[in-house]
């Protein structure tokens, strides 16, 4: 299986993206914290050009705090900054606005000497399914963009206001087209980045054991016993067809489940 997508939308998306930008002074790039690197999108990266970025190390309560500092020197660089964040629980959500801040200072600073108060614009960036639509209603303490537990939920940007002097352009999940690097495709499709519907759920989930297995074989022993494949942990959970064979779809579909559910425990699946 080849894992690729880019519709319509997501091209759509890319294209509003570079034209909003023009208005925007620092970009807040949202990356799943179990795929720091892999939810980097070359494309995004390549229009996004000298901004200042914060990088939201996102559903920071469902990844390997200690693994993900490794990645960290990667993320630091002249005009960025990051943080660590649970969007679900918005309690560090000044500490974000701040930090937005921090970076737009000469901005600020700018219209400060000319006695007017400056309104700052965020634009959030991300992969699909990370949490930007969940963040975005965190710093606005309001549920005012639209989310979803699947790939593909916010199909065009929405500009929104927060307090007085924030403004916050919610974008839809971008990838890039033909992603070369399989390995990272198929990290985006374990954390629901990529379409469901387009994925072999029993392919995808027989390479997911293999890693889960090399990366943390502790977690991976204590959900599922001693278990070495998917056949395994369908005879665990006796799934099986109404014709009684097992079942390796229902199974393979589980393990991801568990996987995103977060019931391995806390994982980050890129290697430094
Ligand atoms: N555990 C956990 N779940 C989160 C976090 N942030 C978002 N979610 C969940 O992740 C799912 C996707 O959230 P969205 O905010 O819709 O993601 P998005 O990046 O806007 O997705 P698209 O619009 O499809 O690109 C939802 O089920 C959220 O509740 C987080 O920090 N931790
Ligand atoms: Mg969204």
């Amino acid at each position: 299986m080849k894992i690729n997508w880019f519709p319509g939308h997501m091209n759509k998306a890319i294209n509003d993206i570079s034209e909003q930008l023009k208005k925007v002074d620092v970009v807040t790039y949202v990356l799943d914290a179990r795929i720091p690197i892999s939810s980097l999108n070359p494309k995004l990266n390549q229009i996004i050009g000298n901004k200042p970025i914060l990088y939201v190390l996102n559903k920071i309560d469902m990844a390997d705090q200690t693994k993900i500092k490794d990645f960290l020197p990667i993320l630091k660089k002249i005009n960025t900054d990051y943080l660590f964040y649970n969007s679900t629980i918005s309690n560090k959500s000044d500490l974000i606005l701040n930090k937005i801040k921090k970076l737009a200072n000469e901005k600020i600073e700018k219209y400060k000497q000319k006695g007017i108060k400056a309104s700052i614009r965020t634009m959030v960036v991300g992969i699909p399914n990370c949490g930007k639509s969940t963040l975005v209603n965190s710093l606005c303490k309001k549920a005012k963009a639209e989310t979803g537990n699947k790939a593909g939920v916010t199909k065009r940007g929405l500009w929104l206001t927060v307090g007085d002097c924030i403004e916050i352009y919610d974008t839809p999940g971008t990838l890039y087209p033909n992603i070369s690097d399989q390995d990272v495709a198929k990290k985006l499709a374990y954390v629901g980045s990529v379409r469901d519907e387009i994925l072999d759920f029993v392919e995808l989930a027989e390479e997911f054991i293999k890693l889960l297995k090399r990366l943390y074989p502790q977690e991976f022993s204590k959900r599922y016993m001693n278990c070495q494949n998917l056949e395994d942990i369908a005879h665990l959970r006796k799934f099986v067809t109404s014709g009684g064979e097992i079942d390796l779809e229902r199974t393979a579909k589980s393990v991801i489940d568990d996987f995103r559910k977060g019931r391995l425990g806390k994982l980050t699946l890129d290697e430094v």
